[in-house]
């Protein structure tokens, strides 16, 4: 049996062809790239991690970083990444509930991590971002002829956790053909070849950078400009040299906020894609008026990689995320009875595909309560199919939160809000921001007298919750606002707050 993905990422690799350039000078060739990753993959097995094994892995953004989630594959291990922003309380859960057999972590995060991953039995290895680390170490003296473990089409390649509306983080399990057969469509549907040169700005522990961005110019032969972070100076100055971009609209509203975003500076790009929350109509126009190009959005999960796109040469309508993509089923039904919907009216979208994934690790109940039985996935995204067939997103059905790509549960922030002392409850809601899209902010309701400000909550969340997951700004009200169900309208307070962010100087 073959390697089902890495077969095809080897298939696509011209030896002497680019892969990545970074901006301190680094340059990686796909036959440095096959070298390397081989290298690691033995590594690994020396470090008995055996196929079926996770390797969960929290470090910086680095090619070294990247050709750990090759050797994985190639090892027949299960990738996980974890966002770098998750604080040690966090992570205890994800090394507990996935059972790691290594941790990968930065040197100088080691230390506090030790403890934790030993509790779950698993060893604690390093890497930082400039190519050093324990695991490294063994890299080059070892063998590079390394023969890839087979793994077939079902087999697990990644678990990417995703937080849940009812408390516990699920992890997704994305299979071989999950990660392959979603990279090869949207290498077809966005039209990528080996001339492409990718500006890689996005973190590579989730979807949008790790899969849609690096296995695409992967299975393109293509290259890519890896920067540790988006920085719109840096993206701008890579402009005249690349092809493509792919990003959250934070960069786009970015961008457009930069002097040096014109249509010189984009003469040779092609395509500018957006992703994992809503691009405003207003950014679209905007970014066409200066540049001349329609931004390309699509519409993706975790669980499910891509499902729609707006197309490549067909129009690319502004607050919408275009037609499902070959291969993916998607209906918009009603949430109750699961029955379709008319065209034009709004329902739960539902998916079906080679792309989705095969279920929540250790959670067959949760994994069958998001089916449907003819095989659908409940996305928990409320969306509209036009007239013409392009997919709107229309709301959420699920309490979520997503600022600057991130996904932010409420209920997750609201739990660790009402154990601080002299809180009653908390409601934490997404109220739009200029930068972010939407503000995690948190309306709390403090016991009578309690001494409690905005500083004292904020400060007390720090070490339980990633910076991203914090509330920009504490309110403080004597009673959430509630139905005669008593459940809180979070829709009230949206309206109440919505212009927050709005103001010049609104943090
Ligand atoms: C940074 N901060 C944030 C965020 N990022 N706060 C809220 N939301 C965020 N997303 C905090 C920083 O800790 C800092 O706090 C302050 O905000 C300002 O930091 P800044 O330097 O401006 O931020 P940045 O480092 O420039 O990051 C912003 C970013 C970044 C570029 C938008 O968050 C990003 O790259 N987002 C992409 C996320 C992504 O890849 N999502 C895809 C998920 P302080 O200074 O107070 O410490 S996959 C997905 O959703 C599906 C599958 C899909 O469809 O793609
Ligand atoms: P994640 O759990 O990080 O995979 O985030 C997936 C969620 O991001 C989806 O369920 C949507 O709610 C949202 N999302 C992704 N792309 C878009 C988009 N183009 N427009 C609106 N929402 C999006």
């Amino acid at each position: 049996m073959s390697n089902h993905m890495f077969d095809a990422i080897r298939s696509a690799a011209r030896p002497e062809a680019t892969f990545i350039e970074t901006l301190d000078g680094q340059v990686w060739t796909y036959e440095r790239m096959l070298d390397f990753s081989a290298r690691l993959a033995h590594v690994l097995t020396e470090l008995a991690v055996r196929p079926g094994d996770r390797v969960a892995v929290q470090v910086d953004k680095s090619p070294q970083a990247l050709m750990l989630y090759l050797a994985c594959l190639r090892a027949g291990a299960v990738y996980l990444p974890l966002n770098t922003g998750y604080t040690t309380a966090e992570l205890d859960y994800f090394i507990g509930d996935a059972e790691p057999r290594i941790v990968v972590t930065t040197p100088a995060a080691a230390e506090g991590l030790r403890a934790v991953a030993e509790k779950h039995g698993a060893r604690v290895e390093t890497l930082d971002d400039r190519g050093g680390g324990s695991l490294l170490e063994g890299v080059a003296g070892a063998d590079a002829g390394f023969q890839d473990v087979p793994r077939g089409p079902d087999d697990l390649a990644a678990i990417l956790y995703t937080s849940g509306t009812t408390g516990r983080s699920k992890g997704a399990m994305l299979t071989h053909d999950n990660l392959l057969s979603n990279a090869l469509t949207l290498r077809e549907y966005w039209r990528f070849t080996a001339s492409d040169r990718l500006i890689h700005a996005l973190p590579i522990f989730h979807t949008h950078g790790l899969f849609v961005a690096s296995n695409v110019i992967l299975l393109s032969g293509a290259s890519m400009f890896f920067l540790p972070k988006f920085d719109a100076d840096a993206v701008l100055r890579l402009m005249p040299r690349a092809t493509a971009l792919m990003g959250v609209p934070t960069f786009y509203v970015r961008l457009l906020q930069h002097p040096g975003l014109t249509r010189q500076a984009v003469a040779g790009m092609r395509l500018f894609v957006s992703g994992s929350a809503p691009l405003l109509a207003e950014t679209h126009n905007r970014f066409r008026e200066v540049t001349g190009h329609a931004i390309l959005e699509r519409y993706g999960m975790t669980e499910t990689n891509m499902n729609t796109s707006n197309p490549y040469d067909g129009e690319r309508i502004a607050g919408t995320v275009g037609f499902p993509l070959p291969g993916v089923s998607l209906r918009v039904v009603d949430p109750e009875t699961g029955v379709p919907v008319a065209t034009g009216e709004t329902g739960m979208i539902e998916v079906k595909g080679p792309n989705v994934f095969k279920g929540y690790w250790r959670m067959p109940e949760k994994t069958e309560a998001e089916f449907r039985d003819d095989g659908f996935f409940i996305t928990g995204d409320l969306g509209m199919i036009d007239a013409g067939g392009y997919v709107h997103i229309v709301g959420r059905g699920k309490d979520l939160v997503i600022s600057g790509g991130y996904n932010v549960y409420p209920k997750e922030v609201e739990t660790q809000i009402d154990e601080l002392p002299g809180v009653i409850e908390s409601a934490v809601i997404g109220v739009p921001h200029r930068d972010f899209g939407e503000g995690v902010t948190a309306v709390v309701v403090p016991e009578p007298g309690a001494a409690l400000d905005e500083q004292t909550i904020l400060k007390a969340l720090e070490d339980r919750l990633a910076r991203y997951k914090q509330p920009k700004r504490v309110i403080f009200v004597e009673e959430l606002p509630r139905n005669t169900m008593g459940k809180v309208q979070k829709n009230i307070l949206r309206q109440d707050y919505a212009d927050l962010y709005q103001t010049a100087d609104a943090s």
